[in-house]
């Protein structure tokens, strides 16, 4: 095992640090997170709001700058579900910041700390360039940004990527689609991940036993799906939702994509084609 390692196989979900608490999917989680004898550490630059179904919390204000802060929060925990940072395009710095270094940031911490797993939250714009033919996905399949968010995200597998060749940490990246309640639009019915299926994914990071470094998928069962889900599977996460069932809805709303416009099959989307450092 390498020099400083951690030991691995740790199932221990007692008390988990959740960066980016106060977020959107951070909020999706906590009370589906919460279980009896375990206790959720959030860590926000915000205070998070109070949410009916929530269990035990416990809370940190602090930046992921504030290394200082970042160590204090890593100690006695035995996992980190790391959410912060920026989720939408934005300037370099932002993404450098927020994400590149905030990552960074929290790793090292939790190295200090002596966290032995931490779950990154990548995104499908890491590998947004890629145009699904037909063939699913393979959720390591090489950075392909479509965004600088989604660079940075890439940047962010590729930290977690040291921090296990180095010192034996399990870091699991999720290359996240569309985590949201009901599927955004034409696209979200080949990326949607239901806040059911999320929490499912997040247990099963969790709870495996030795995953080492390894990147997973992060949508649903989507009839429409475009991504390989058995490099989730073989962690035990079983996704059980499927966008279909809203798809006579957001047809109607959207209606049916142009099959000549390359970009309605990247992964990625219309973040193929925005304006890049542009703040969304
Ligand atoms: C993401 O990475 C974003 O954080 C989220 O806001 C959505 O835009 C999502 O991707 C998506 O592509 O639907």
């Amino acid at each position: 095992m390498p020099r400083g390692a951690h030991a691995t196989g740790s199932t221990d979900t007692t008390r988990i640090l959740l960066t980016g608490a106060a977020g959107r999917v951070g909020t999706q989680l906590r009370p589906l997170a919460a279980r009896e004898g375990r206790t959720l550490r959030l860590l926000d630059i915000t205070t998070p709001a109070a949410v009916e179904g929530s269990g035990a919390e416990e809370t940190v204000i602090a930046s992921l700058t504030d290394t200082e802060a970042l160590l204090e929060a890593c100690r006695g925990v035995s996992a980190i579900v790391h959410l912060g940072g920026q989720s939408v395009e934005s300037t370099l710095d932002d993404v450098l910041d927020r994400n590149v270094r905030g990552t960074l940031n929290l790793l090292e911490a939790a190295r200090l700390a002596g966290v032995p797993r931490v779950v990154l939250a990548s995104s499908a714009h890491a590998v947004g360039f890629h145009q699904y033919d037909g063939t699913p996905v393979a959720a390591d399949a090489p950075a392909r940004p479509d965004t600088l968010y989604g660079w940075s995200k890439a940047a962010i597998e590729s930290a977690g990527r040291l921090y296990h060749d180095r010192f034996g940490m399990d870091i699991i990246c999720l290359r996240i689609g569309s985590w949201f309640p009901t599927p955004n639009g034409m696209r979200g019915l080949s990326t949607w991940l239901s806040p059911a299926d999320g929490h499912r994914l997040v247990e099963a990071c969790l709870s495996c036993r030795e995953p080492g470094y390894r990147i997973v998928w992060g949508v649903s069962r989507n009839t429409r799906g475009w991504v390989s889900l058995a490099e989730g599977e073989a962690i035990g996460y079983h996704p059980l939702d499927d966008a279909e069932q809203f798809a006579p809805e957001v047809i109607g709303e959207c209606g049916l994509p142009d099959p000549a416009d390359s970009i309605t099959s990247r992964l990625g989307g219309d973040w193929c084609a925005i304006p890049l450092g542009q703040t969304l």
